[in-house]
């Protein structure tokens, strides 16, 4: 792989989601579904990273690495705690975090929504009812009217598809319904609230897109069909409602194989991750320019790619290759703003909790001590010098 490097500008950072990694999130629907026993959820958050509180240190942690830019979301629970009462102290708090990385040279990325929803919200019909998109859209004003000139892009929801899909069609993420109407209902509130956020996005003088988990599609043979029953209201139906955005998040971590009868689990002898994923990272090149085909030439930014492994030097491989596909993907014309990897923290991952490690950097949850991962310093080479001295494994 030749040193020429990436585009001039070009965005590099990791990621993580208040939910996963602030510690203490008790008003919204994830606290309550980590402690419900008829869920699947093995453990509760708890204090996770206690990033709430860390954060100016894992900021600067994170420049001094190399990178030039950082995207996190905020808690909409803590920001309207009951419904129409905003707190300004929240407000003030991620106000403080985006102050944090100005001062450390590092663009932040802000997401409005990511998987969690306050607790009020839900008791009011949460995603299946039209009505949460005008809420959501009140504290999309909120938040601009505080943080939004010191912000360049915002996500406005992160994987709408797998919220409406996992809590209302799958049931393994709240409120754990399992109707295909439900998912629906779910998926149009999603897009309605989308665009009502890019509306007051935009009119704070910053650029929206939502963020879309993606998979490369694999049609085995008889499989057309059921490719197109499941992609279709998973993530054909975002990428259209994506168009004329200012850019659209793509989140890849691997393919997906498909027959006659549906998805197919992992093919015999791939290797496989933490997440029970195949170790493709092959499927990013897919999915950035199939996002680049299906919204009419958005430009993509790369809002989540990584992998869960406890072998850091896989972490390294898979990253390297996914950034192949990147580089590919720039010298075919697709305008790709940036590469977010996922994550910076190893942290709460949701239903399976603290044991599948995403991290660029490791996190001891009782002294929350931060420790970097050879991985955390070999991309943060890379992002130093914007790929001119290659991606090479070190
Ligand atoms: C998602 C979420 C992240 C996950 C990550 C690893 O894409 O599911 O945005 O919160 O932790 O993807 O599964």
């Amino acid at each position: 792989m030749d040193g020429t490097p990436f585009p001039k500008g070009f965005l590099w950072g990791p990621a993580t989601a208040a939910h996963q990694v602030e510690g203490g999130n008790w008003n919204n629907d994830w606290w309550a579904w980590e402690h419900d026993p008829a869920s699947s959820c093995v453990e509760p958050s708890g204090d996770a990273c206690d990033h709430y509180h860390q954060y100016r240190e894992d900021i600067e942690l994170i420049a001094d690495l190399g990178f030039n830019m950082y995207r996190f979301s905020l808690e909409w629970s803590r920001i309207e705690p009951e419904e129409g009462e905003f707190s300004k102290a929240a407000l003030d708090h991620y106000a403080r975090m985006v102050g944090a990385c100005r001062e450390a040279g590092v663009e932040p990325i802000v997401t409005l929504h990511h998987f969690t929803t306050p607790r009020w919200v839900t008791e009011q019909g949460g995603w299946a009812a039209a009505t949460t998109a005008h809420l959501f859209g009140r504290y999309a004003e909120r938040v601009m009217a505080a943080i939004g000139d010191q912000l360049q892009l915002v996500c406005t929801i992160n994987e709408p598809n797998v919220v409406a899909t996992m809590g209302y069609l799958v049931g393994l993420f709240p409120p754990g319904e399992q109707d295909y109407s439900r998912r629906a209902a779910a998926n149009q509130t999603f897009i309605d609230a989308h665009h009502r956020a890019v509306e007051v996005i935009r009119a704070a003088g910053a650029k929206a897109g939502l963020t879309l988990a993606m998979s490369q599609w694999v049609t085995m043979d008889g499989g057309e069909d059921a490719v197109a029953a499941l992609r279709g209201p998973y993530e054909d139906v975002f990428l259209a409602a994506a168009r004329g955005d200012d850019f659209i998040g793509v989140q890849t971590y691997t393919r997906t194989r498909v027959g006659p009868a549906g998805q197919l689990g992992p093919e015999e002898g791939v290797e496989t991750t933490l997440m029970g994923y195949e170790f493709w990272p092959e499927a990013l090149e897919a999915t950035v320019r199939r996002a680049w085909a299906e919204t009419g030439h958005v430009p993509v930014l790369i809002t989540e790619n990584g992998v869960a492994v406890a072998d850091d030097a896989r972490r390294i491989e898979y990253a390297q290759r996914a950034l192949r596909g990147v580089r590919d993907s720039l010298n075919d014309g697709v305008d790709v703003l940036g590469y977010t990897h996922w994550s910076a923290l190893d942290n709460f991952e949701w239903v399976f909790g603290y044991g599948p490690t995403f991290g660029l950097i490791a996190v001891d949850r009782f002294t929350q001590q931060r420790t970097v991962k050879p991985s955390g310093r070999w991309l943060g080479e890379v992002a130093r010098y914007n790929g001119s001295r290659g991606i090479e494994l070190p």
